[in-house]
């Protein structure tokens, strides 16, 4: 196993140096190694840039855990530096903001009017991107897959006839994406699910920002951070493998809380 591991961190630190990245990437401080490769590595507790109102939460499994369909250098940087700069950013653009404080990052997207135009486009960036990304780790799980459960499944049925039908949509619509971006699954306003996509960080959740506004249930990251090292420009092979991870659970949870309006 740790055999594996070390080939496969060589493949990609040599992946990485192939396009110009190596110096960057070997330097990254968490970068598992040596004596460090026999147990698993916690994620941080919290961002140490975090001060503000916004804290990155931790990773919910260790950065190997969704290995082979996601590798662990791109879980490492994703989420400690990708993840870890939209909340920063996020922080800095609220900072003078006080009366946004005690929204949560949610809320504060939801209705961009309510944030001030000269602050408004970095929200929309980073806070979309910091709810976004919170969103994708707990929807992600190591031994994900498999068919739904519980009442997302029936909906699914009834949306689009089955999984693989879901399934089709969401990669279509993730690979017609140009350039960066998000596909998503979303509860609508008439309450059925339906499959989206949206540029850069925004998200479904915008209301009167992206339309048609809804609850996302689930979304793949497509921006080349989020399968680049692994897959290169093979976008489509990164979407097929996406859904070995995919922790049914937590999506069930999120349409039950959709459909309940909360
Ligand atoms: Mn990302």
């Amino acid at each position: 196993m740790n055999l594996n591991r070390d080939l496969s961190r060589r493949n990609l630190l040599g992946g990485a140096a192939a396009f110009g990245a190596g110096a960057a990437l070997a330097s990254l401080p968490r970068l598992s190694r040596g004596a460090n490769q026999a147990t698993p590595e916690a994620s941080p507790a919290a961002s140490p840039a975090a001060t503000g109102p916004h804290t990155l939460p931790p990773l919910p499994y260790d950065y190997a855990a969704l290995e082979p369909h996601i590798d662990t250098l791109t879980m490492q940087i994703h989420h400690d530096r990708h993840h870890a700069t939209y909340v920063t950013n996020l922080n800095t653009a609220v900072s003078t903001l006080p009366d946004l404080h005690s929204l949560s990052p949610e809320d504060l997207i939801r209705d961009l009017t309510q944030v001030p135009e000269d602050q408004r486009t970095a929200v929309r960036n980073n806070g979309g991107g910091h709810v976004n990304h919170t969103m994708f780790w707990e929807i992600m799980k190591p031994g994900g897959g498999g068919p739904p459960i519980g009442a997302v499944a029936q909906a699914i049925d009834a949306a689009f006839g089955g999984l693989p039908g879901m399934q089709q949509q969401v990669n279509q619509a993730g690979l017609t994406r140009f350039g960066s971006g998000w596909t998503w699954v979303v509860v609508g306003a008439d309450g059925q699910l339906a499959v989206m996509s949206t540029p850069n960080q925004d998200t479904p959740l915008m209301a009167g920002t992206v339309e048609p506004a809804g609850t996302p249930i689930l979304g793949i990251d497509v921006w080349e951070h989020a399968y680049y090292l692994k897959y290169q420009n093979k976008r489509a092979d990164y979407l097929t493998a996406w859904w070995n991870t995919i922790n049914w659970d937590a999506v069930n949870q999120r349409y039950e809380r959709a459909r309940s309006g909360q």
